[in-house]
């Protein structure tokens, strides 16, 4: 059975969130949740990207809320499961950023 993600504790929080918004990422005001806009050279390279996001979005079972045009992809993330942010998003955020360092 998939285990159900619990939401972040204040003290997760705390350790977890810092990185990543120091790499770009934003707290959504309005809902529980990380996002982030990359900039790739080109569509092709925002595709391979997202190629490789979606591919480990599945082997993990979390996937995002993404929207791409051209170059550009605006990706959230959030857990359905806990109504907020799991480690899983912050799991799925460092692979984003892990990817994107090899196009940018
Ligand atoms: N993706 N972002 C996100 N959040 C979830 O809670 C989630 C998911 N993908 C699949 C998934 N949950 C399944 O585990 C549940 O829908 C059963």
């Amino acid at each position: 059975v998939a285990k159900k993600m619990t939401a972040l504790d204040a003290g997760a929080r705390a350790t977890e969130l810092p990185p990543l918004t120091a790499a770009g990422w934003a707290v959504v005001s309005d809902r529980d949740a990380i996002k982030k806009n990359f900039n790739f050279a080109n569509f092709n390279e925002a595709w391979s990207w997202m190629t490789a996001v979606a591919l480990a979005a599945e082997k993990l079972d979390h996937h995002p809320e993404w929207f791409n045009v051209y170059n550009k992809v605006e990706v959230t993330w959030s857990t359905h499961d806990c109504n907020g942010l799991s480690l899983k998003d912050v799991k799925m955020a460092k692979f984003c950023d892990e990817v994107a360092a090899k196009y940018l």
